[in-house]
């Protein structure tokens, strides 16, 4: 057992909730980076004296814990080659896709699979370090599904939740993994595991059951020393106060305005806003567009297609490959069916500040989401907590977790492109108070299950965790003689 530290709740995750950034004059400094997690879990941070452990970005850097904005931040540092194989080889080219219905092919490399271990006992390590007698420990995302078990090897006194952002496969994909059982093992560490959706905790309490050996009945798992396992759904949400205020302000408003204008002040505005990534379903999306504006369905002159791509982990091979063929796409689109001053598609591979995302939110009409497989989604319901005046129609991939909450979209599958251009029609045709009902029954959902209620419900779950009674030890029997 390690030595304990003083606080009261430890958030692990593979990032800290800062980015480093350097000023003209070399001087470092932190920044906040923005997102949902971090302003979750800011206020019961506060509360509960917290420490976030994460890495903060770079590489084979020893960087001392420190305080930000009232923050304990805990940094861990990895090397280059752990940033390679534990960061962009096992989290990203081997879970990633196999987590997401293998949409690219996994890759297994048994280097990878040792810098993870490598890396997650370091994490484990640096979260019983600072742990206080007791305390509620949070574990984030497959990058750090080893931490569990390491963690409670290390501090058995703890209560450790873990969260998973991204789906969980089926037995029939998860059971690709060389290391199956290792994986499954290191969740089990855990006394909540939380996905985002049922299926995802049916999946995991099916594979213990059938891999590990371990009792399940229903949700609850018990392991051989009596220590339940409970898995559990908790959809994750964004804080859509905060996104309806920024929607609401006059910056935003007006800048709103000034993106219809600088597009020509077309009819309508479609709309897409995702990390350039495979599993989002871009190229789909915006081929099923192009056969519309291509048909005559839509003209360049009354309609316009705004696709934002924000960079994403862009030395990763596949990656690199998906942009070159979106790249392809969109010039191909913009070649043969726009004019002067009116592309098809406006393609931007950048990433804005929180503001310019509100104001795309409100510039649009309709905003098309089509994941071939997504965790959650948190960008359709940003779109929604920012349509405050009940307009505005959501399509959205029936293989988004999201979709099970906003069933008033129009709902669709990626796979399908005549689908897709259906759906797009006929949200881009409806009715106006169609679009209103719908609209004000999502907004109704995303107002109601926010962030805050997702991880304090997920925290009070924890809390409420009853500590197991170490095991009683026997004294060895004498034997005569
Ligand atoms: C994973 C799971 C799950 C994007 N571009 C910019 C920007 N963003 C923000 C969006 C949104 C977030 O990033 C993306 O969240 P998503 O949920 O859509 O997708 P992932 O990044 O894949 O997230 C997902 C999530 O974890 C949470 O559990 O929902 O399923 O894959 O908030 O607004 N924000 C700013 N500029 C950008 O250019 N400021």
């Amino acid at each position: 057992m390690t030595a304990s530290g003083s606080a009261d709740l430890v958030i692990v995750a593979n990032r800290l909730p800062v980015d480093r950034v350097v000023d003209t004059d070399g001087t470092l400094r932190w920044r906040r980076s923005p997102g949902g997690l971090v302003s979750a879990l800011e206020p019961v941070m506060r509360v509960h004296q917290g420490a976030w452990i994460g890495w903060p970005g770079g590489t084979d850097e020893e960087l001392e814990p420190f305080v930000e904005d009232g923050l304990q931040l805990v940094p861990v540092t990895l090397s280059a080659r752990e940033v390679e194989e534990f960061y962009e080889g096992f989290s990203n080219a081997t879970l990633w896709p196999l987590y997401h219905d293998v949409v690219a092919k996994p890759l297994f490399k048994r280097e990878w699979w040792e810098a993870y271990k490598r890396v997650n006992q370091r994490f484990a390590e640096r979260a019983a370090e600072v742990a206080a007698p007791g305390a509620m420990v949070w574990v984030h995302d497959y990058q750090m599904q080893l931490v569990p078990q390491m963690l409670r090897d290390l501090r058995p006194d703890l209560k450790i939740g873990f969260f998973l952002h991204i789906p969980f496969p089926p037995a029939e994909l998860f059971n690709q993994l060389p290391w199956r059982r290792q994986v499954l093992e290191g969740l089990l560490g855990a006394d909540i595991v939380g996905f985002h959706l049922p299926g995802g905790a049916q999946n995991f309490v099916r594979l213990v059951r059938t891999r590990v050996g371990h009792k399940t009945h229903r949700d609850l798992i018990t392991l051989p020393d009596g220590r339940p396992v409970r898995a559990g759904a908790y959809p994750i949400s964004i804080d859509a106060s905060d996104f309806e205020d920024l929607a609401r302000s006059p910056e935003v408003t007006r800048r709103a305005e000034a993106i219809r204008k600088a597009l020509g002040n077309p009819k309508r505005v479609l709309l897409g806003v995702d990390r350039l990534d495979y599993t989002k379903g871009i190229y789909p999306r915006l081929r099923a567009y192009a056969e519309l504006v291509a048909d005559g369905t839509f003209d360049v002159e009354a309609t316009v297609f705004v696709q934002v791509a924000t960079p994403s982990r862009e030395r990763v091979d596949e990656y690199r490959r998906m942009r070159d063929e979106i790249d392809m796409l969109v010039g191909r689109v913009n070649g043969d069916l726009g004019r002067i001053g009116r592309p098809a598609i406006s393609y931007l591979h950048s990433s804005y500040p929180r503001e310019e995302m509100a104001a795309l939110y409100r510039a649009a009409d309709i905003m098309v989401v089509t994941p071939y497989r997504d965790g959650m989604n948190l960008v359709c319901k940003e779109y929604v907590a920012c349509r405050y005046d009940n307009d505005g129609a959501l399509v959205l991939s029936e293989f988004a977790g999201a979709a099970h909450e906003l069933s008033q979209a129009w709902l669709v599958n990626p796979y399908d492109i005549n689908g897709m251009k259906a759906a797009i029609v006929e949200a881009a045709t409806a009715d106006p108070k169609e679009i209103t009902r719908r609209m004000k029954a999502m907004r109704k959902t995303v107002s109601e299950h926010d962030v805050d209620r997702w991880a304090t419900g997920f925290l009070d779950e924890l809390d409420a965790v009853k500590p197991m009674k170490p095991p009683i030890r026997r004294r060895p029997r004498r034997t005569a003689g």
